[in-house]
């Protein structure tokens, strides 16, 4: 693993990163509709989608960093070192699942104190974000757009547009991802197509951690 300065570039449109001298420097995560059971609101769409065929969401482009065996610290499950800066690119694909649009999973960073930088490089979306404190914002990504993402929000990026959602994303190498808290409670709002606009709605399901 590289660790001398480096360049890649990212093909638009389309978001792929391109490396010149090497193999194996990406980790590719594919998120499939089958990874998202319970986030959807309407189970009933989403059961109906899936007996399609199941649909890849999502795509992730994350450049490998050191880790604890290259003898930097361990400070979370991901065992990146202390220091590292993660980053690649967030492709986000197009759909719906009954009316709320195609989106991420979401998180928290296992170490909540943890921020992240996303620069938006194509397509139209959404960020939804809260903090356990039951704080909530949602703020709209459009190319050329910087989100600061500060630490203790979680966030989940949604696609409202026609075609790909591509971000880059930075974010610190000992962050870690918490998805259990999600998984569990849901975000407290909901973007869905309303009247042919992407409009942001109560989650039904959400449950406070009380
Ligand atoms: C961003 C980054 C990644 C994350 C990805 C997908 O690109 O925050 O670390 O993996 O979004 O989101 P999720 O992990 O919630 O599925
Ligand atoms: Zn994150």
């Amino acid at each position: 693993m590289r660790s001398t300065p480096f360049t890649f570039d990212i093909s638009l449109p389309g978001g792929v990163p391109t490396v010149y001298d090497g193999t194996d420097v990406f980790i590719r995560i594919v998120r499939p509709l089958s990874a998202m059971r319970g986030q959807y609101a309407d189970q009933e769409a989403y059961e109906a989608l899936l007996a399609q065929g199941d649909a890849v969401l999502y795509e992730v482009y994350e450049m490998r960093r050191p880790q604890v065996a290259d003898g930097y610290i361990e400070a979370a499950d991901e065992h990146v070192g202390l220091g590292e800066l993660l980053h690649g690119t967030s492709i986000v694909h197009p759909g719906k699942v009954g009316d709320e649009y195609f989106m991420t999973k979401g998180h928290f960073h296992s170490v909540l104190d943890t921020a992240e930088v996303y620069y938006v490089l194509q397509g139209r979306g959404m960020m939804v974000m809260e903090t356990p404190e039951e704080e909530w914002a949602v703020e709209e990504l459009r190319p050329g757009r910087v989100l600061y993402v500060p630490p203790r929000w979680a966030h989940r990026s949604v696609n409202t547009g026609q075609e790909d959602l591509v971000t880059l994303f930075v974010y610190p190498g000992h962050a870690g991802h918490d998805y259990g808290t999600i998984e569990t409670r849901g975000f407290r709002k909901l973007v869905i197509e309303r009247d042919g606009q992407p409009t942001i709605v109560d989650n039904p399901r959400w449950r406070s951690q009380e």
